[in-house]
């Protein structure tokens, strides 16, 4: 779907083609979208014969070190990149990439910022936002077929990946009859998607399902069971031993139960920082609205914001906004 504001296909593929060496990127603790987008587009553009950097400032979790390439995706080293061209993919604002990727890519002259978040302010040389895309990874799909870019088995593994996990499996609302002709057309081309969503979906380590009891003994509910809610500690991080990727869908937990329209998890990524990551099953409940009033954002369903406060202050002080806004809107 073409968008106003927005630059072409064909002006964003005219300037990979004329690029050197291209830098590609995606924001800190990358989840399946982050990656697949980021690698579906570099091995294809590897294909086209150009020289390709992957970079991630967090790297891979295990739960996608299975991606094809992903050990091509390196973390920065401190050294500024020759490249002349950078892409950011999946990422909200220029500084989700983490200040080690920005200097690491200070170097190029033209920033292409391919994106599905509204609320992307378009800081790139070349901008592709689409708010209604569902992941990253379709938008790229779109864009290698539509500009005769290569597309091999690699490449679909890595898109499919990228759409299924931020549409929940295809579940969301941002889920389109386009969605699933993308993914009609990859297994058409041999894709072998229960392969892929065994992978993603049915190889958690213990260590994740001990997290999941947690999760289900301690969390809370308000608003007469609409919502629900997660305080997740720095003790039960050292207690279980939690790697990054471990809290990866947990949410969806919360968010299956019948009564709930809203589901948060607060993270104690340190101690005063809380990370918290609010999604909302109707549509009236938006979750975006309520992280910006605590300098977040993100979209109408599926928002987050960092909140400078103790665990107990920072869920507090999110829910009884959240409980607000709830008994106003739903
Ligand atoms: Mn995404």
């Amino acid at each position: 779907m073409p968008v106003p504001d927005n630059h072409t296909f064909a002006e964003i593929a005219a300037v990979l083609r004329a690029a050197r060496r291209i830098g590609v990127v995606s924001h800190l603790r990358p989840d399946g979208d982050a990656l697949g987008s980021l690698l579906g587009l570099a091995l294809s553009l590897e294909q086209a014969g150009k020289e390709v950097i992957c970079l991630n400032q967090d790297g891979v979790p295990w739960h996608l070190a299975f991606l094809p390439g992903a050990e091509k995706v390196l973390k920065p080293d401190g050294n500024v990149l020759d490249v002349d061209v950078s892409v950011a993919l999946d990422t909200a604002t220029q500084d989700r990439v983490g200040t080690d990727c920005l200097h690491a890519l200070s170097a190029a002259k033209i920033t292409i910022n391919i994106d599905h978040h509204p609320s992307n302010p378009r800081y790139g040389q070349l901008d592709y936002v689409d708010g209604t895309a569902p992941a990253v990874g379709e938008i790229v799909f779109d864009f290698l077929t539509s500009q005769g870019f290569p597309v091999t088995a690699a490449v679909y593994d890595n898109l499919f990946v990228a759409i299924s996990t931020d549409t929940g499996s295809f579940q969301y609302s941002s889920t389109t009859a386009h969605t699933h002709e993308v993914v009609a057309e990859m297994m058409r081309g041999g894709l072998n998607t229960a392969r892929l969503s065994n992978l993603l979906y049915s190889q958690n380590p213990m260590r994740r399902v001990e997290l999941l009891r947690t999760l289900l003994n301690e969390m809370q509910f308000r608003a007469d069971h609409r919502i629900a809610s997660w305080n997740y500690t720095q003790a039960t991080k050292q207690r279980i031993g939690v790697l990054p990727g471990d809290t990866e869908g947990l949410i969806d937990t919360l968010r299956s139960i019948d009564s709930v329209i809203a589901a948060v998890i607060f993270e104690e990524t340190r101690e005063g920082v809380i990370r918290v990551s609010a999604r909302s099953k109707d549509e009236r409940v938006d979750v975006s609205a309520v992280c910006a009033q605590f300098g977040g954002g993100g979209h109408r369903l599926a928002a987050g914001a960092t909140l400078p406060a103790p665990i107990e202050t920072a869920s507090a002080l999110y829910l009884k906004a959240l409980e607000e806004h709830v008994e106003r809107t739903a």
